[in-house]
């Protein structure tokens, strides 16, 4: 059977929103995507997205709490399968979501981990030129991946859930590849 409750973990431009909308789309998954949330909060000016919004400007995290009771208000409404995008990107959200999910009686099934270096980040998120995406900010995340965000990959390999996917290429190539993992 295919697996069906993933996490997309990779550094800021790897292509996770892209490829989890792709792997959604033709397995009938829910896309979870925490920056996409909080994206949907801040234009809203919502109280967390008004908290939100100066952070995610920086290129900073957001808060665990703010992070984790958007996962956890969208998980405890579906049945289905579910990959969630940028989320953990720390391993206390991570050690959190692993309690949620045992409360929901829920197993992750694939960690699928997108690796790009730090010049292709850098030249997809300047030519997307979102409003957190100019060089200094984007350098930034990457170095916050790297202390924060890397960690869980060394978690999720304990665990045997970790799966390595080149992230160069075209998009097309890149869903192959994980679809292959998938299947
Ligand atoms: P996110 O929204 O998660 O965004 P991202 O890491 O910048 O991008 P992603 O990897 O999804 O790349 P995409 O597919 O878009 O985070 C934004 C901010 O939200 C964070 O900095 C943080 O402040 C906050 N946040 C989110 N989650 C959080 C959490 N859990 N805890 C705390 N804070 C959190 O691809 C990028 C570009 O590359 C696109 O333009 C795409 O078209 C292009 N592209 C993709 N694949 C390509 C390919 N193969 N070839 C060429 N271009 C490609």
């Amino acid at each position: 059977m295919k697996k069906s409750r993933l996490l997309f973990l990779g550094p800021p431009g790897a292509g996770k929103g892209t490829q989890a909308e792709r792997i959604c789309g033709s397995a009938g998954l829910l896309h979870l995507s925490t920056g996409d949330l909080l994206r949907a909060e801040v234009a809203a000016e919502t109280d967390l997205g008004k908290s939100a919004a100066a952070v995610m400007q920086k290129g900073e995290l957001v808060s665990d709490e703010l992070v984790l009771a958007i996962v956890e208000s969208s998980l405890v409404k579906t049945s289905k399968g579910w990959i969630l995008d940028g989320f953990p990107r720390t391993v206390s959200q991570a050690i959190s979501l692993e309690k949620l999910l045992e409360k929901l009686n829920q197993q992750i099934e694939a960690v699928i981990s997108l690796e790009l270096n730090d010049d292709l980040l850098l030249e997809r998120l300047l030519l997307r030129g979102r409003s957190d995406d100019n060089e200094d900010v984007i350098r930034h995340r990457i170095e916050v991946y790297k202390n924060k965000t890397a960690p869980l990959i060394d978690h999720y390999n304990k665990q045997d859930l970790l799966k390595s996917v080149q992230a160069d290429g075209t998009i097309d190539a890149i869903t192959d590849r994980i679809e292959s993992i998938l299947s």
